[in-house]
């Protein structure tokens, strides 16, 4: 199938995410490791906040939009934390000599109403005519309505995706996929091999505890469902389990779960 991957490595799996600014760099390695060794150049990287963007967002409020000035310092802090995370990703991922380039979504995306309304992609689609491998990330964003917004991960791969006609899309979480009921709390819960988008309302999705302001494993699901609606196949793998995220960018069967139309 042709058109490019789009990988998210979910800010919990390379974080430690209970820990405020905190990168588990051993995962980052790794997972830098797997994306070089799995030979999939045709990438776009997207990855989440974790223990750097989450906290300081929660601390300002930067998902409720611009209430007062004082905000503006967390914007800062925000935007920058996650650059700190980016800057760590791309180096890992250089290190494996792949061609990656950072690019912040806040120069890139204007939102309204917390919702991507206009993109310029010109450079991402320059970088991978080049061959390289652009690696954004969630980030703050200028909103038309709000002043200000979280643009989480999850939204700019499911806009990348659609707008780039992606062949797949792997999500790297701290969970093996979709279960049944949320594993934390349900021993006997099971995982969901393949899940349809019109199944969507029968599994109870849980599973973060940490400070998460963009929001679980629902709104995950809710943002991916129009990708997968689009014909576009969708997996969900535990990226903390050594394997996964090679296997599945490679397109090899391994733990997770497949949402499909
Ligand atoms: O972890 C949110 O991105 P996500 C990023 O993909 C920030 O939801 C800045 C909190």
């Amino acid at each position: 199938m042709k058109g490019p991957v789009v990988l998210k490595l979910g800010g919990s799996a390379i974080t430690v995410k209970e820990e405020p600014f905190k990168p588990d760099l051993r995962a980052i390695k790794r997972l830098a490791g797997e994306i070089a060794s799995s030979g999939v150049r045709d990438l776009i990287v997207v990855h989440g906040g974790g223990s750097f963007g989450h906290p300081l967002a929660d601390k300002y409020g930067i998902h409720e939009g611009f209430k007062h000035e004082g905000q503006l310092r967390g914007l800062a802090e925000t935007h920058m934390a996650m650059e700190e995370l980016n800057r760590l990703v791309v180096e890992a991922m250089i290190d494996e000599d792949l061609p990656a380039v950072p690019i912040p979504p806040i120069s890139c995306f204007i939102t309204k109403s917390g919702r991507i309304h206009r993109a310029f992609l010109e450079p991402v689609r320059a970088l991978m005519g080049l061959k390289s491998i652009p690696v954004l990330y969630g980030d703050v964003a200028v909103d038309e309505e709000k002043g200000f917004c979280i643009l989480s991960g999850d939204q700019i791969v499911a806009y990348l995706a659609l707008e780039l006609g992606a062949s797949r899309v792997v999500l790297g979480l701290q969970v093996d996929g979709v279960f049944t009921k949320d594993p934390l709390r349900h021993p006997d819960a099971k995982l969901v091999e393949v899940l349809r988008t019109s199944e969507l309302d029968k599994v109870e999705a849980g599973g973060s505890s940490a400070v998460d302001v963009t929001g679980g494993m629902r709104a995950k699901l809710a943002e991916m469902a129009p990708v997968a609606e689009a014909g576009i196949p969708v997996f969900l793998t535990n990226a903390k389990k050594p394997g996964n995220v090679l296997k599945a960018l490679r397109g090899e069967k391994t733990r997770g779960t497949l949402l499909t139309r």
